[in-house]
């Protein structure tokens, strides 16, 4: 007999709309999947940014999250450097492998550029500073190590098909997205890892109670005498929960498969306890938890052993940043081969 939880799930996918991107993804998906397989390259589906929850279906206004992706593009560059395909589920528009390193930034990417051979505004364009016949454009000289390490890392992925980008922008989109892609990825057995890092909305507003066009505030009713300001006026917004995919993810979608999730919070004192919460309920591998204030410093993995801090090292002056992500995907790794080796040897424990 199927639970309350596979009913609410079920009746989710038969009630919203599928995005019209879907069957697209799903031949490209079938494809990069296949191509992978048959090369024995292990592929982990990454998932990245913030789902929105449109509040119309004509949609104007929408419920976002504040998530840029930068843990998924930044981990996605370090699965794909360990020898990964990378399968980057991302809300459109947010960070994306490579590019984040011009985009999204602080400086403009012109900034990064200057005309070959001009003089003086950075003295740096040309060859030994000599005068260009034609003006051209050039990466100015402190950024070109770093931008062409980056552009043959970049180059290496398109080259042999490593990395495959699927935008989503809505919560439904990412959720028909993630099932059809956790479907297609059973061929690959245990050899597929799910990095899941976006963050998901757990709210949104069913069909049944969707507005078509655009909410008017004129036909918003008035609740007087409750003494706010807007003479009375309050745009409620009365939202379901989103059934918890994670349990079908694990028993259905993605049996074989490695499954690490992560968990946000903002209160320290609730983080482990919401890690080891997820883990007793859903029976995946690992669930990474990380504080939004701390979240590019520390993060702490929690699975069925114990726990584990992973901190980036402390700067002394003139040394880089250390990115975190150099942290969690080597050590995520490392469990996904350990996994491996066990079922190998018969071993059927998680
Ligand atoms: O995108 P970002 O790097 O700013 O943030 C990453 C993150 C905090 C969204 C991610 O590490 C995470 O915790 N995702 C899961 C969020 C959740 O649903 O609890």
């Amino acid at each position: 007999m199927a639970t309350t939880h596979e009913l609410s799930e079920t009746h989710y996918f038969e009630t919203n709309p599928p995005p019209s991107t879907l069957p697209e993804h799903t031949a490209l998906a079938n494809s990069f999947i296949k191509l992978h397989h048959s090369a024995s390259r292990p592929v982990v589906l990454l998932t990245s940014g913030g789902t929105t929850v449109p509040l119309e279906n004509q949609t104007v206004r929408f419920i976002d999250n504040f998530s840029a992706g930068t843990r998924g593009a930044t981990s996605a560059e370090y699965f794909l450097s360990q020898g990964y395909a990378v399968v980057f589920l991302h809300r459109q528009f947010s960070l994306l492998p490579f590019s984040r390193h011009y985009s999204h930034s602080t400086n403009c990417f012109l900034d990064f550029l200057s005309e070959w051979g001009r003089i003086g505004e950075d003295d740096e364009g040309g060859k030994d500073g000599e005068q260009a016949a034609t003006p051209d454009v050039v990466v100015k000289a402190r950024y070109r190590q770093q931008m062409l390490s980056v552009l043959r890392k970049y180059r290496k992925a398109k080259e042999q098909n490593l990395l495959l980008l699927l935008p989503f922008t809505t919560v439904t989109s990412y959720l028909f997205t993630l099932k059809m892609l956790a479907c297609q990825m059973q061929c690959l057995g245990n050899e597929a890892l799910f990095y899941l890092a976006a963050a998901v909305s757990d709210f949104f507003v069913p069909p049944s109670r969707m507005a078509e066009h655009k909410i008017q505030s004129g036909d918003i009713p008035s609740t007087d005498g409750d003494g706010s300001t807007g003479g009375g006026k309050k745009l409620v917004v009365d939202l379901d929960p989103v059934p918890k995919f994670l349990k079908r993810l694990v028993e259905q979608w993605a049996p074989r498969a490695m499954i690490v999730s992560f968990k946000l919070e903002t209160d320290p004192s609730m983080l482990l306890s919401k890690c080891r919460q997820s883990l007793d309920r859903y029976s995946h591998h690992l669930v990474i938890g990380n504080l939004l204030s701390t979240r590019k410093r520390e993060v702490v993995f929690v699975d069925r052993k114990g726990l584990e801090w992973i901190r980036t090292p402390e700067l002394r002056d003139g040394e880089e940043e250390v990115e975190i992500e150099s942290l969690i995907v080597p050590a995520v790794i490392r469990k996904h081969q350990e996994l491996l080796q066990r079922q190998r040897s018969g071993d059927t424990n998680r």
